[in-house]
């Protein structure tokens, strides 16, 4: 039998294309012509691609990496006003930029491969270049080239860390919480934080997202080791918070796999760990999505336990599960929040305003607090201003973020409220 694999089509391809390569990948195309960017802008359009942004000059370009969200793949011209393209490349290289780099420039071939050559002192990928030719066959092979290179794309591609990653992770205590605060919505007092679990790679040290790791972890069975693990370090910058703002009304709010709940020992174990990490109950919410199973009878015993020892309980992602307005109150949750689905938009979408009205009258029929999560417009915020003491969270008022950045955050949050209290 021969060991060599039989060579398909599809082997021999340069670049093969993974299915859905354009979702979810972002682009900025850098250059001071505008007739020039909506050329690339339409023929990437024309792709698929729906991320892209755009930006006259190397400072622009360099506002828009630093704000976030993740770029991928920079188009960037070199002749350009304020900051030229490369200078924008020698910052990118202090900054080690993780994407791909692609130069479009009619500029002589010499000064081209000049470029492309400190970009490569610089390790980075500068993966192609482009004349005046912007032949769609061409920008396509380019891009795909990128998106291979590309350190950060790969990264976010769904690669789920394997149980060993994770367990040297816990073991090393490279689990990081995050933080995402909550706002009332009347008062603009923060009413506490959601706890968002990071994991720093133990060989790269990037830090990597739940969507690489919470199903990996739940099917290896670590979830309890990878809460406990995340509790321990959030419990004490919490409490440093609170110290911190005596005055606000703190509480911490922690995600919970459904599997998690059907431990009969959960309640007793979760008491003991709040006494061991001086949280007090009654300061502690614990989420769980709706789109799970909560109706089987031991998740809902247990959740009653919870709410007998003082802990909040949440239905998280409320609206992309099939719990029922009217069954909401037989469940023992002290709080709903409506998936961002239906809050992104809100102030011009009938049908998720509709849904929102009849839950806060749901809520506030059965004292359970109503959090609209995923908020990043003003108008949004300004539609639900008509509720009374709901609790407002999203990346308008802030991501999440590590304990000293959101510390800053908040220093800022109550500097700001009150001067306009
Ligand atoms: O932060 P964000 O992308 O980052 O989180 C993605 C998803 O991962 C969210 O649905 C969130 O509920 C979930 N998640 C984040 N941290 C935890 C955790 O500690 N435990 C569980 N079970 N889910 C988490
Ligand atoms: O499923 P759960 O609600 O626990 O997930 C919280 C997730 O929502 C985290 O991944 C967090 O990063 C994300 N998130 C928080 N605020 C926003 C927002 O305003 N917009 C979007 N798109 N995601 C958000
Ligand atoms: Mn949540």
């Amino acid at each position: 039998m021969s060991l060599t694999p039989k060579l398909t089509g599809r082997t021999n391809q340069l670049y093969p294309k993974k299915p859905g390569t354009t979702d979810g990948v972002s682009i900025l195309i850098v250059d001071d012509s505008p007739v020039r960017l909506q050329t690339i802008a339409f023929v990437l359009q024309d792709m698929g691609y729906k991320q892209i942004q755009m930006a006259a000059n190397g400072l622009e370009a360099i506002e828009r990496i630093e704000q976030g969200p993740t770029v991928h793949i920079i188009f960037t011209d070199l002749q350009m006003p304020e900051c030229d393209g490369l200078e924008l490349i020698e910052h990118l290289g202090q900054r080690q930029y993780d994407g791909s780099i692609i130069i479009h420039s009619q500029m002589e071939k010499r000064i081209v491969d000049l470029t492309i050559e400190l970009a490569r002192r610089q390790s980075l990928y500068l993966v192609g270049y482009l004349d005046q030719n912007l032949e769609p066959t061409v920008i396509q092979s380019m891009v795909d080239r990128a998106l291979l290179a590309a350190r950060n794309y790969n990264a976010s591609d769904l690669a789920s860390l394997s149980k060993e990653m994770i367990l040297r992770a816990i073991e090393n205590k490279n689990i990081v919480p995050y933080f995402q605060p909550k706002i009332d919505n009347k008062t603009e007092c923060v009413v506490g934080f959601e706890v968002l679990c990071r994991l720093v790679h133990p060989i790269s040290k990037e830090i990597i997202t739940p969507d690489r790791f919470i199903d990996a972890a739940e099917r290896a069975g670590l979830m309890m080791l990878l809460t406990l693990a995340l509790l321990e370090k959030a419990a004490l910058e919490f409490n440093l918070l609170c110290e911190e703002f005596p005055d606000l009304p703190l509480t911490l709010s922690i995600n919970l796999s459904p599997g998690q709940l059907d431990d009969d020992k959960l309640p007793s174990t979760f008491n003991d760990l709040c006494q061991i990490f001086q949280l007090p109950p009654t300061r502690i919410t614990l989420e769980i999505t709706e789109t799970d199973l909560i109706e089987k009878d031991t998740r809902l015993k247990n959740l009653a336990r919870l709410r007998m020892m003082g802990f909040g309980c949440s239905l998280d992602d409320y609206g992309m599960g099939f719990t029922s307005l009217a069954q909401l109150e037989h469940y023992p949750f002290s709080e709903v929040k409506l998936d961002r689905s239906y809050i992104n938009n809100i102030a011009s979408d009938p049908y998720a305003q509709q849904l929102c009205d009849k839950l806060v009258d749901k809520c506030t029929a059965n004292h359970m607090q109503m959090v609209a999560e995923g908020l990043e417009r003003a108008d949004d915020v300004e539609y639900l201003s008509r509720y009374h003491n709901i609790h407002l969270q999203g990346y308008l008022y802030s991501p999440p973020k590590p304990y000293t950045d959101i510390r800053r955050w908040l220093h800022n949050w109550e500097a700001h409220r009150s001067i306009n209290p």
